[in-house]
């Protein structure tokens, strides 16, 4: 069934980088408000807000310490609804992040737990030591063991990400009534629904040892399971049901049949997931030891899930993953090329899709020179890890140069000026010196530009239903060539209804033959192109559009 969000292009904003708007170096709401006829103009409909609430910010705001308040860095409540009033105003709405799996150690609930006679102490997850050491064998996504030993009670607490992020017990009832009434908070004001943070791992089915792996031991016991599927359901029904609204998991380590489980619309659970598998393509085990990146296994892992999933979340970037132009495409000679043919990609697949912020200007990874100048607590964790298995320090760099989630937290860049338009004061993070080439300024009324070609893009996609809910079908998938076909088929009553669009993306900075017939309805290399010779220029992209039912093809 067609759901309003199946229309949608959704942009996300990491709001300490988006705009500041009083010279504090944090970007801010008032700052998003002063740029939301940018994005009306991009052409885009939702909103994802990285978490503007309050918070100790160990994690940027993904350690939250009250979920009815906004931290004021960000500004006030007032400031919070005067976003949501003016988005809507331009038909936008906002999708708030959902950080349910843990808090911070600084909210409330844990002050309290910290006492093994309150209330709250089982709002958490609370062990005694086990021989001398943590109660379990189990590692953090950060790195180290993800217990912390707290001095009041000598009992550990989990925590699967950060120190100051508890994991919050969902054995104890009380504390999903505690989400249920946060998420009616925002839905009563208007949202449009949810990002839902790590929502895969929010149940933990026992405590014992984990497996010994690299990375992550004891996952098997809290990814994707039983109870976690149990929580969905029972919020979907006793909450997101009651309100015209949708959810998106960020979903880590899912195969297809969890993907599938958790968005079978009669399970009732999750409306799209964000999967990993197509991130995970260059890299070999862990995200940090990177792999020569393959179009071949890439566009494998796309088809795959494209197959797999009813509908799907489609992102190439986000606050936690590098750049995409650096990483899939080529951020030197080919930069706009390629950055063109990515943005093809990402608006041409089935399912809503997600552009993270300076995305549509080709942003790239930061050009930081040392590890001072990141703030990462992922990257300083992991930088020491590092160390300590006496990994070389020139490949430590490495690591971090390709990997760092800080790569796509540096400063939006609005123009060539000082700190790139972000702030008059001095930014939290570094602004990457590329900003006088690249910034919004320079493309916006640019026709080549990638800013406009995203544009075009997103009113393509909106104008052509087959390019949003028609069938995928991979045509061809090798070290160069992603060839696919998106095809709409129409009641037989109305006959021209049958569509097909073919996308031809050439993933190599050579000429490629391809096979391809039908009009040109778009190519990366703008107008000069209206006929299609079989020859894909350098990080060309090409819709050919062919109609099923028209009669023979003109010679
Ligand atoms: O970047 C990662 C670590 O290697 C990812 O695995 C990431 O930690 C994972 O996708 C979960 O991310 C989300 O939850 C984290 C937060 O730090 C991320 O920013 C957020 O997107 C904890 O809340
Ligand atoms: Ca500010």
């Amino acid at each position: 069934m067609e759901k309003w969000w199946h229309d949608a292009v959704v942009y996300q904003i990491y709001p300490r980088s988006f705009a500041d708007s009083n010279g504090d170096g944090i970007g801010d709401i008032p700052g998003i408000i002063a740029r939301l006829d940018y994005l009306k103009n991009l052409g885009i409909n939702l909103i994802w807000l990285s978490p503007v609430y309050r918070s100790p910010d160990a994690d940027n705001g993904y350690d939250i310490s009250d979920y009815r308040d906004i931290d004021p860095r960000y500004g006030t409540m007032a400031d919070m609804d005067a976003l949501i009033a003016e988005a809507k105003k331009r038909d936008i709405r906002i999708v708030m992040d959902l950080v349910i799996n843990h808090t911070s150690d600084e909210h409330e609930w844990f002050r309290q737990s910290r006492d093994p006679k309150s209330p709250y102490r089982d709002y958490y997850i609370w062990r005694p030591e086990k021989n001398g050491g943590p109660p379990n064998n189990w590692t953090s996504f950060f790195g180290g063991d993800c217990w912390k030993k707290d001095e009041r009670s000598g009992e550990y607490y989990l925590h699967l990400f950060a120190e100051k992020q508890p994991d919050l017990n969902y054995d104890n009832p009380r504390v999903l009534e505690e989400i249920k009434d946060i998420m009616r908070f925002w839905l009563d004001k208007g949202i449009g629904g949810f990002r839902c943070d790590v929502i895969n791992l929010i149940h933990k089915t026992s405590l014992v040892d984990g497996k010994k792996r690299l990375v992550l031991t004891g996952s098997e016991h809290y990814i994707s399971q039983e109870g976690t599927h149990e929580i969905l359901r029972t919020l979907r029904k006793d909450v997101l049901s009651h309100y015209d609204c949708f959810t998106v998991g960020e979903t880590v380590f899912v195969t297809p049949q969890m993907g599938r489980d958790l968005t079978d619309e009669k399970r009732g659970e999750l409306d799209m997931i964000f999967s990993f598998e197509h991130m995970e393509t260059d890299q070999f085990f862990v995200k940090w030891f990177r792999r020569k990146f393959s179009p071949a296994r890439f566009a494998r892992s796309i088809a795959t899930w494209q197959n797999a999933l009813e509908w799907n979340a489609l992102y190439l970037e986000n606050h936690d993953q590098p750049r995409s132009v650096s990483r899939f495409g080529n951020d030197g000679m080919w930069w706009s090329q390629s950055a063109k043919l990515l943005c093809t990609l990402l608006l041409t697949l089935r399912g809503t899709p997600f552009i993270y912020q300076g995305e549509e200007i080709g942003m790239t990874n930061f050009d930081f020179t040392s590890m001072e100048q990141l703030q990462d607590v992922e990257s300083h964790n992991i930088y020491r890890m590092a160390k300590k298995l006496c990994i070389p320090a020139s490949y430590r760099w490495k690591m971090m140069q390709r990997t760092s989630r800080d790569n796509a937290r540096t400063p939006m860049q609005w123009t060539a000026k000082a700190h790139a338009g972000f702030t008059t004061g001095t930014p939290w993070l570094g602004v990457n010196a590329n900003h006088q080439r690249i910034n919004v300024d320079s493309q916006k009324d640019d026709s080549q530009s990638i800013l406009s070609y995203y544009r075009t893009m997103i009113a393509l996609r909106a104008s052509l239903p087959v390019l949003r809910t028609g069938s995928f079908h991979a045509v061809k998938m090798t070290k160069s060539l992603f060839i696919y076909e998106r095809q709409l088929s129409g009641q037989p009553s109305e006959q021209s209804s049958d569509e097909k669009i073919r996308v031809l993306l050439n993933f190599s900075p050579r000429n490629a033959k391809a096979e391809g017939n039908g009009d040109v309805l778009l190519s990366s290399y703008g107008n000069q192109r209206t006929t299609y010779d079989g020859i894909l220029r350098p990080w060309e992209a090409l819709l050919l559009r062919s109609s099923e039912t028209e009669p023979e093809k003109k010679r």
